[in-house]
């Protein structure tokens, strides 16, 4: 199957454990499965100098970050993604996954650390210009199943939390409740999986899901 324009845009977002990885996984073999050449990004993150701000995002600093110097941070990372890696590949006509886009900055700055809606669409209008994603899935779990699935992922891999993975459990459900609502706003684009089911229903929520959106992508 060819697609019938030059590429799409996926993004893929949710709380901690909401199970992100596994659904990059299914909506990469769905895709593949059909012909289509892939390519998969993460945010922050994506480019060699993206993944430089990331570790400075995440990782324990003596210094404080504050928290524009934070926000500021995840677009200078979000531009390089945008014009090193997102962007030729859509120009190249593969379909773009990428482990968070916009919508994590506004889940997060915006929900979890207060940073007004204005001041993001500001910095939008500047890194994005006008991209957005064809199609984004929100994974929504509970916080605190969330939470139980990292604990647990943690100990077996004896794992520390990072930056902001030692957030209290008041920020995620912020976190949680600004992507419910930008999912209501954007509801053409945003699609909600119940991400608290096993994987297996989840899955088949996501084929559902791609069957139903991508269909108008793909050439008779
Ligand atoms: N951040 C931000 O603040 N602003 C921004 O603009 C952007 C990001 C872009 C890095 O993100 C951090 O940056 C993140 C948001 C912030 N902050 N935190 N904290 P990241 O995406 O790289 O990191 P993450 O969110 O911490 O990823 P994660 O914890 O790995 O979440 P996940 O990918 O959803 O987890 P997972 O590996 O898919 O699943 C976790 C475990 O649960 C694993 O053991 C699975 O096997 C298990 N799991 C998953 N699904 C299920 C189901 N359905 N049943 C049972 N078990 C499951």
């Amino acid at each position: 199957m060819q697609l019938t324009h030059n590429g799409i845009f996926i993004s893929v977002e949710g709380i901690e454990g909401a199970g992100k990885s596994s659904a990059m996984l299914t909506i990469t073999n769905w895709l593949k499965d059909k012909g289509i050449s892939i390519t998969t990004t993460r945010e922050p993150g994506g480019t060699k100098i993206a993944e430089e701000i990331r570790q400075l995002i995440l990782s324990h600093n003596e210094e404080n970050i504050h928290f524009i110097t934070e926000l500021l941070l995840f677009f200078a990372a979000r531009s390089q993604n945008i014009h090193n890696c997102i962007l030729p590949a859509l120009k190249s006509g593969n379909a773009v996954i990428a482990d968070r886009f916009i919508d994590a900055t506004f889940a997060y700055q915006q929900g979890g650390r207060g940073i007004s809606e204005e001041t993001i669409s500001i910095l939008e209008k500047l890194v994005l210009n006008d991209l957005k994603p064809d199609l984004t899935i929100l994974l929504d779990v509970t916080v605190d199943t969330g939470m139980a699935r990292i604990k647990n992922r943690a100990e077996l891999n004896k794992q520390q939390p990072d930056r902001i993975e030692q957030e209290k459990l008041d920020f995620f459900t912020n976190v949680r409740n600004c992507y419910l609502q930008r999912a209501e706003k954007f509801n053409d684009r945003i699609v909600i999986v119940d991400a608290n089911q096993s994987l297996q229903d989840v899955n088949k929520q996501l084929e559902t899901i791609l069957s139903k959106k991508l269909s108008k992508y793909f050439a008779k």
